[in-house]
């Protein structure tokens, strides 16, 4: 394969050409995004609400490391096409800028010594250490299908239990800039589990019958086990606000949205109607296309590739 040069006008899978192009035309850093509006606000928010957003945005930028590291590698090594490669390194580079978005609202918002606790929690945690190292374990050890299920429950699962505080400050008018490169964020991460989840998809369908069914049930056990685990970190973050019912339901929510991704029925009973009206509205609002990509699976029925607006970056 690598003795070929990489043809982008004999596509093998339109959804690959596709991805590159969406995913190129929502390119954005952090560097041009005003997070410094925020500070006004942030000083005004109670210390323990301070606490909650640096040690959400730590987990966050722990996953993000995972991903810019192990979890794209480990896609790399079993692609089918040379497209389906330039997509994953599109979304590897991504993943950095994810990380180092953390650090940048750190540097805006907090101390050196604040931000030394920060990455003292997110190393020490054992909540977060149990995730990465579930996750990280099927990178090293998984089948391809395996890595892939495992990248989209990150994607598109294990984020949502951090996410929830942005879009809830969103949704009360408050922190909006680091909400917006939050959205931005997310938005990436939509299409990410999207994508893989379709190329599981693919894979999924050269199965013998037996097979499918294994895969299946190891994806739901490893679903659970997650959630487990996250139910766990929810009520560290968030039982001191009493928020950590409503977060709970927002991660069945979007458990539901992975197994989707990877082609399968919903585990929760859990719809878009159960989730807080507040951090749903901070979910649709402007940039995000949190359902880009849904249609993928059967053909090439995609949404249309979205331009990038005005209000993509407000200054
Ligand atoms: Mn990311
Ligand atoms: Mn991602």
């Amino acid at each position: 394969m690598i003795h070929n040069t990489i043809n982008w006008n004999a596509i093998e899978d339109m959804v690959d050409k596709l991805t590159y192009e969406k995913l190129t035309s929502q390119f954005w850093l952090v560097t041009r995004m005003p997070v410094s509006k925020d500070i006004a606000d942030w000083s005004k928010l109670p210390k323990k609400e301070k606490r909650l957003v640096e040690r959400v945005f730590g987990g966050l930028a722990k996953l993000d490391t995972l991903q810019s590291e192990e979890g794209l590698e480990s896609l790399k090594k079993s692609v089918k096409t040379k497209h389906e490669l330039a997509v994953y390194n599109n979304i590897q580079f991504m993943e950095s800028e994810h990380a180092r978005a953390y650090s940048s609202i750190f540097s805006t918002l907090n101390t050196a010594q604040e931000i030394r606790e920060i990455f003292n929690w997110t190393d020490n945690n054992e909540f977060l250490l149990k995730k990465v190292e579930i996750i990280n374990d099927i990178y090293l050890n998984g089948s391809p299908l395996q890595r892939k299920v495992a990248s989209v429950f990150l994607e598109s699962f294990l984020f949502y239990s951090g996410f929830y505080t942005p879009l809830y400050y969103l949704g009360n008018s408050k922190l909006i800039n680091v909400a917006e490169v939050i959205k931005l964020i997310l938005r990436d991460e939509s299409v990410h589990g999207t994508y893989i989840g379709y190329k599981f998809q693919q894979g999924f369908k050269e199965l013998t019958e037996d097979e499918q069914s294994n895969i299946k049930n190891w994806a739901y056990e490893l679903l659970y086990k997650l959630y487990e685990n996250e139910v766990k970190y929810t009520e560290l973050l968030y039982d001191e606000l009493g928020w950590t019912e409503d977060v709970k339901v927002f991660l069945r929510y979007n458990g539901n949205k992975a197994l989707m991704n990877l082609g399968f029925s919903p585990l929760f009973s859990d719809t878009a109607d159960d989730v807080n009206p507040i951090v749903i509205n901070g979910l649709s609002t402007g940039t995000t296309n949190h359902d880009f990509f849904s249609s993928v699976g059967n053909g090439y029925l995609l949404s249309e590739v979205e331009d990038m607006k005005d209000e993509d970056y407000s200054y």
